[in-house]
């Protein structure tokens, strides 16, 4: 059965962004129409399909509002696209505010849309904390047709947070086999920042919020490097950027650490890696990860949220205890002194992503949850 969906999450780099995104693609590849409401274009739509639709919510400044109103523009957006389009289902990514904006849109036209929510972390992790926030998320999630969690931990600490009765569905993310893969590596971008022949390649890729540890990740690679010769990518940009720029000199290894900031083609520097560090403190899921295992790259995690359930301990990387980059760093020598280790770790964590994460398999999951949503146009 070919639904309307609408879908809506932000739309700028972030992981819960890029999932939408591709689900959409694929939803759209598989005959769905897909209609993505959001402030702007997602930035991985870069595809032509005929059943991709993009509505944009023109969040307006006016004067006597001290902040702009995105919530109620994007329920009136969604109430104003259910209407016109005929859309079944409103998938929304974040309880808050996006659930709440589809539940007001719903009430507002009377509509029978079904809203199914994916929570990714965020929401649940850093607001559910907030007590002026708890009810308002509870009842997000509570009065959504369907919800969805990216992983079994998160779906057990919202129901354990908010105490909330929605069954809560895990479906994992998956990714792009056609573009992260180990398929197609790029020719002479090593020799192109300039990394030597005998020297590895660890890498990390994050937003450099503080939950993410960047510090730890240079301490731990720091480690890696007094046994190993190496270099680190550290890609993307964040508040802790200075923080630990500051910790690479420190170490006396600033030489060793290329900064490259926010980058598009990801895949291409994930090839040219031997192991990635992805040390946070709170991860619902960690995409990074999943990335980095399609293309061959064993991960050293942290036992953080569901960073277990994507890492399998042992097996495609390490698991190490949040805020010890000393074990981390040991624990990425180790790999990068056993090469037999590290084939067997290399091959598993591909094979690990395509059978536990795979694209085909994960939108079928969404796509059985939205039949079973209780839509009766
Ligand atoms: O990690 C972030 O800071 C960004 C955030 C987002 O909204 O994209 O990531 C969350 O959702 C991702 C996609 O489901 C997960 O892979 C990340 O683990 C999760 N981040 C946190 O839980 C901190």
């Amino acid at each position: 059965m070919a639904f309307k969906i609408g879908i809506t999450c932000y739309p700028t780099v972030g992981g819960s962004g890029v999932v939408a995104t591709e689900l959409g693609k694929l939803l759209a590849e598989r005959g769905h129409e897909v209609h993505f409401i959001s402030t702007s274009l997602p930035f991985r739509l870069n595809h032509t399909n005929p059943n991709i639709y993009y509505h944009e919510v023109e969040v307006n400044q006016y004067e006597v509002f001290q902040y702009p109103p995105y919530s109620l523009t994007l329920a009136s957006k969604m109430a104003e696209v259910v209407k016109r389009e005929g859309l079944d289902i409103l998938h929304v990514h974040y309880a808050v505010p996006h659930a709440v904006c589809a539940l007001l849109a719903k009430d507002m036209i009377d509509d029978d849309v079904q809203v199914v929510t994916t929570l990714h972390g965020t929401d649940i992790t850093v607001l559910g904390h907030d007590p002026s926030l708890k009810d308002i998320i509870r009842y997000a999630i509570n009065k959504s047709d369907k919800v969805t969690a990216v992983s079994q931990s998160l779906a057990q600490e919202t129901k354990h947070m908010l105490q909330t009765s929605k069954p809560i569905e895990t479906i994992y993310n998956f990714i792009d086999e056609r573009v992260y893969s180990d398929e197609n590596p790029p020719e002479d971008l090593r020799l192109s920042y300039g990394i030597k022949k005998e020297d590895r390649v660890v890498i990390h890729i994050s937003n450099f919020r503080p939950v993410k540890r960047t510090v730890d990740v240079v301490k731990a690679f720091a480690a890696m490097h007094s046994r190993v010769s190496s270099v680190l990518l550290m890609i993307g940009d964040g508040p802790e950027k200075q923080a630990t720029c500051q910790t690479a000199e420190d170490l006396g290894i600033a030489e060793r650490v290329m900064f490259l900031g926010s980058q598009k083609q990801v895949a291409d520097f994930l090839n040219i890696s031997d192991v990635m560090l992805l040390l946070s403190e709170k991860e619902s899921f960690g995409l990074a990860a999943l990335e980095a295992m399609a293309c061959g790259v064993p991960v050293i995690g942290t036992d953080a949220g569901g960073i277990p359930e994507v890492i399998a301990d042992r097996k495609t990387g390490f698991i190490t205890a949040v805020g010890d980059p000393e074990k981390a760093g040991a624990a990425g020598a180790k790999l990068l002194e056993d090469s037999s280790l590290y084939d067997m770790m290399s091959r598993n964590s591909k094979q690990r992503a395509a059978e536990v994460f795979g694209s085909e398999s994960i939108v079928r999951q969404y796509e059985t949850l939205y039949e079973e949503s209780g839509f009766s146009r």
